[in-house]
């Protein structure tokens, strides 16, 4: 496959650059796109160097797969470029996740929904997919009425300017904000823009997005996103009603069977996730599963992942990996 990493430059990108030669994808050809800043610049893959080319260029080079990580606006003015050349396009930014045109894809819940027509497909946001990826296989066996998620997110989520502004404030010297205030000893009630409703565009994808992965308006989702500092890894502490009573060790049984979720919950071993667990982990950890003493059919559990892996680049992957596998490429 030939295939091109747009934004390969970034904090996504570079994952992705990783995920890519960790998980042998079947590369004949990369193309390392960016920025006109960065074209001409060189970066290694599996121990060869690749020279950074524009997306005009790349577009003229018809990959098969372009996996794209370049924020929005590169992804609604390009993406479509590509497809129109024949390249189908792995999107992670938000872009088309809402377009009803487009699939959006946890591979491990829907990507059963893709076929050959769908030129340009939709990552979810990182903070969607690791509450989608514990909330199916409860959905399925309880039926999910509500959900009430307050996350706890890390810098790394939004780019290098963020990672930057932690790293300075720690060292103690001056630098560029890519936050309103100091994130350093401090928790930011805040990701992503403010809407005319009060929330954030943050809250109001993981309010969105599980009801389009899971194919199912039935149940809602109410979010508080929250800023942390911490380098890498989101958490989230999640309350779900069910329609359905269940047993605890059901759901601890049914979220240890599920694929890429794992589960660390033993409060006498003080065993429960991390972010410095989940750490360069492709998996989602499920951990302080428990009742909800104050009303019937509801769980708490608190889930972290890794942002830039299954929140981006891995699950990005894993998607283009399903549509090799099913020749819908
Ligand atoms: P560049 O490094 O040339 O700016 P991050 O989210 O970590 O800041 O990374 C954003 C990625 O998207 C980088 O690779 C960046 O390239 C790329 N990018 C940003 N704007 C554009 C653009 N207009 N065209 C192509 N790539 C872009
Ligand atoms: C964050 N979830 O951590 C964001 C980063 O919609 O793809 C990714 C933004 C997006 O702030």
């Amino acid at each position: 496959m030939k295939v091109a990493v747009v934004g390969a430059t970034g904090m996504v990108g570079e994952v992705m650059l990783k995920v890519l030669a960790e998980r042998n994808f079947p590369v004949t050809e990369l193309i390392p796109v960016a920025s006109e800043r960065s074209v001409g610049k060189t970066l290694t893959y599996k121990g060869n160097d690749y020279k950074v080319v524009g997306l005009e260029t790349a577009v003229s080079m018809r990959p098969d797969i372009a996996l794209f990580s370049a924020g929005g606006e590169t992804s609604l003015e390009w993406a479509p470029k590509f497809a129109e050349a024949g390249t189908t396009v792995v999107d992670n930014s938000s872009a088309w996740r809402m377009d009803p045109t487009k699939k959006l894809v946890v591979p491990e819940i829907n990507a059963n929904e893709l076929t050959k027509a769908d030129k340009i497909i939709a990552n979810p946001n990182c903070s969607t997919i690791q509450l989608v990826m514990a909330l199916a296989p409860l959905h399925k066996a309880y039926n999910m009425k509500r959900v009430v998620v307050s996350t706890y997110q890390s810098v790394s989520g939004t780019g290098v300017k963020a990672v930057r502004q932690l790293e300075n404030e720690i060292a103690g010297v001056e630098g560029e904000m890519a936050y309103p205030y100091p994130i350093g000893r401090n928790a930011l009630p805040h990701c992503d823009v403010f809407q005319d409703n009060g929330y954030t565009k943050e809250e109001m994808k993981l309010a969105k997005e599980p009801q389009k992965i899971l194919n199912d308006k039935t149940f809602s989702v109410s979010a508080t996103a929250v800023r942390i500092p911490t380098a890498g890894g989101h958490s989230e502490s999640v309350n779900v009603e069910f329609e359905n009573d269940f047993d605890l060790s059901d759901v601890r049984k049914l979220l240890s069977q599920t694929p890429g979720v794992v589960v660390q919950d033993n409060t006498d071993t003080n065993t429960y996730p991390m972010p410095i667990y989940a750490h360069d982990k492709d998996e989602v950890f499920v951990g302080r599963i428990r009742r909800d003493e104050t009303q019937a059919n509801t769980l708490n559990m608190w889930i972290v992942a890794d942002n830039l892996r299954k929140g981006a680049a891995t699950n990005t992957i894993q998607i283009a990996e399903y549509l090799i596998e099913n020749n819908l490429v």
